[in-house]
């Protein structure tokens, strides 16, 4: 992580938009792990003022909200050492997000490819939040004066312009109050991709189940998806160079080679001139020894919503009490009076 005169703070956040996969595991939350258990104070949360920018049934949302919560603890984020909350209850964001949707301008939301690809050719039947949704999630980062933002390759983008965001308000209000925070993006596991179609980035929302590994997905689910995962009859090369072309067969490599913790190059090394028909089994008994026992964890913690419920209101709290602040600060900044 490079150096900032702003105290170093982690901040980054998953919607409940639907059972969380393989590729926001790689991507994120295991990265999550690794920075709390580092020393910084870490803050993760469950984006629901996100997930609604597309429509999202009341009851299926507060389940995927829960559920998130569970798949944050199974993996390992502890509500002792990490602030773990969902996003509504913290009414900074919307507040503080609603000043940076006036900063932002809408040359630069106008060239975010998100949005792009969630909308397609249906732009005008999207709601407004879909495409304010990157400035809401810069007030989500600039809400606690966040530096490092772990998140998979999609959202670089994202904190990108929250740079900008932050570096407009420094500039138009003459104040050095944002920091410009910095993404963290690493490893094999930074974009997944779905097992149907090598070009797509694996995703929640993807309308066939069979493109994803969800986390609660048992045993024989999980074989049977990297059983029936595109592929391509050419047995394994020995070099990435040769997967170059072959996106489905380099994305089950970078599988492997995210869930083990070693690189591609090493994977590929190990089972160079294997046939798809050796190589499935292998990554199909290496993602269920993996990620059963998350599974089981989140099943075992969502017995207990009353618990989940409670570690998010503490949860609140705290983020409250980081974002308040800081929020009526930039509030003074802006000029609004205050006075109750
Ligand atoms: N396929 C992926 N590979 C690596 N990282 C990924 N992330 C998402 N998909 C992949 C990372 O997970 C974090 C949470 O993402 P999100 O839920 O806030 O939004 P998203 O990026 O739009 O994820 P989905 O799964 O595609 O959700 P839907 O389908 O609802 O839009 C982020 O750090 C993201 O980079």
């Amino acid at each position: 992580m490079t150096d900032t005169p702003f105290t170093p703070r982690v901040f980054s956040g998953i919607q409940p938009s639907g059972n969380l996969t393989l590729g926001n595991y790689l991507g994120a939350v295991r990265r999550f792990v690794e920075m709390q258990n580092s020393g910084i104070e870490t803050i993760y949360c469950m984006v629901d003022l996100h997930a609604i920018t597309v429509w999202q049934d009341p009851t299926d949302l507060r389940r995927h909200t829960r559920e998130l919560a569970a798949a944050y603890l199974a993996c390992g984020l502890d509500p002792q050492k990490s602030i773990l909350f969902n996003q509504s209850q913290v009414p900074a964001h919307a507040q503080l997000g609603w000043v940076l949707n006036c900063v932002t301008r809408l040359g630069w939301m106008n060239r975010m490819t998100q949005f792009k690809d969630k909308a397609g050719k249906n732009a005008e039947k999207m709601s407004l939040g879909l495409y304010a949704y990157p400035s809401l999630m810069a007030a989500d980062i600039l809400a606690y004066k966040a530096t490092h933002i772990p998140v998979g390759e999609d959202q670089k983008q994202h904190v990108e312009l929250t740079r900008d965001i932050a570096a407009k308000f420094n500039h138009d209000f003459k104040v050095d109050f944002f920091p410009e925070p910095e993404p963290i993006i690493d490893g094999a596991g930074t974009r997944v991709m779905s097992l149907r179609d090598g070009t797509k980035k694996m995703s929640k929302s993807d309308p066939s189940d069979l493109s994803r590994i969800n986390m609660m997905d048992d045993a024989d689910t999980i074989a049977k998806k990297i059983r029936k995962a595109k592929t391509d009859p050419e047995p394994l090369p020995d070099n990435l160079d040769d997967l170059a072309d072959r996106p489905e067969a380099r994305n089950l490599i970078n599988i492997y080679a995210g869930i083990s913790g070693q690189t591609p190059a090493d994977v590929i090394t190990q089972v160079a001139g294997q046939q798809f028909g050796q190589f499935k089994p292998l990554l199909a008994d290496l993602a269920v020894a993996h990620l059963s026992p998350i599974a089981d964890e989140m099943r075992r913690l969502m017995g207990d919503v009353s618990e989940i419920d409670r570690i998010l209101g503490d949860g609140a709290n705290r983020a409250a009490e980081i974002a308040e602040p800081i929020l009526a600060e930039a509030y003074d900044i802006v000029g609004f009076v205050r006075s109750r």
